[in-house]
């Protein structure tokens, strides 16, 4: 199926935080859609939310997604929703290859939430602890899961929607230096770089 007239609401400029996995899937796929960045702390946290929740939508954190007239919210839910509406980066008949993916992405929201929380809460110091106790923590267990199939991706050679996720977090911060002293990732991270219809979300990051 293909997608038309989409719309995507967040609050990061580029492609980091909840909302880039979702851009980097539509970008990988070619769909066109439209981004709405919303300054979190001037816009959203004062007023969007709001106008969200009064005009009947329940799900008052971004990001959400508008199409043929509904919205829907919460990210891992809108990129499985996508990826069933594409017929692609998701297992539509292996109920085992769909639940690893699923906990791919769970464990990266985890890593996801940890960086975040270094960064924005803990600043330089924050920082420099997560990579004394956590950072290698993570890259091992991903490396690990990465290992389970034949990659470069979480599913062996087809693309799914949690390596979209994984990237952007191994991406981040201080993690993106290290990526090379994983195999694993050094190889997802290489065959992301090589997918052509990336180029652009690439140079975000
Ligand atoms: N479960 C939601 C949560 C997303 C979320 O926490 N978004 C942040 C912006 S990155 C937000 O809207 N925060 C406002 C709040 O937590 O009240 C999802 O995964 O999309």
């Amino acid at each position: 199926m293909t997608i038309s007239g989409l719309k995507l609401h967040y609050v990061v400029a580029d492609y980091g935080g909840f909302g880039g996995p979702i851009r980097m899937l539509l970008d990988d796929a070619g769909v066109d859609y439209e981004y709405n960045y919303i300054p979190f702390h001037e816009e959203f946290l004062t007023k969007v939310r709001y106008q969200w929740v009064e005009s009947g939508h329940p799900f008052d954190c971004a990001p959400m997604i508008e199409l043929d007239g509904k919205r829907y919210g919460a990210s891992q839910p809108i990129i499985r929703f996508l990826s069933k509406k594409l017929g692609k980066y998701i297992p539509t008949d292996d109920l085992d290859a769909e639940q690893f993916v699923d906990a791919t992405t769970d464990y990266a929201m985890d890593w996801a939430r940890t960086v975040f929380r270094a960064k924005y809460v803990g600043g330089e110091e924050g920082l420099e602890e997560y990579k004394k106790t956590e950072l290698d923590k993570f890259f091992t267990r991903f490396n690990r899961i990465f290992g389970v199939h034949e990659g470069p991706y979480a599913l062996g050679q087809e693309i799914s929607y949690c390596d979209f996720y994984v990237y952007i977090v191994m991406s981040t911060g201080p993690n993106k230096e290290f990526i090379d002293k994983y195999p694993n990732m050094a190889a997802l991270a290489e065959a992301i770089r090589a997918r052509p219809n990336l180029k652009e979300a690439l140079k975000h990051f």
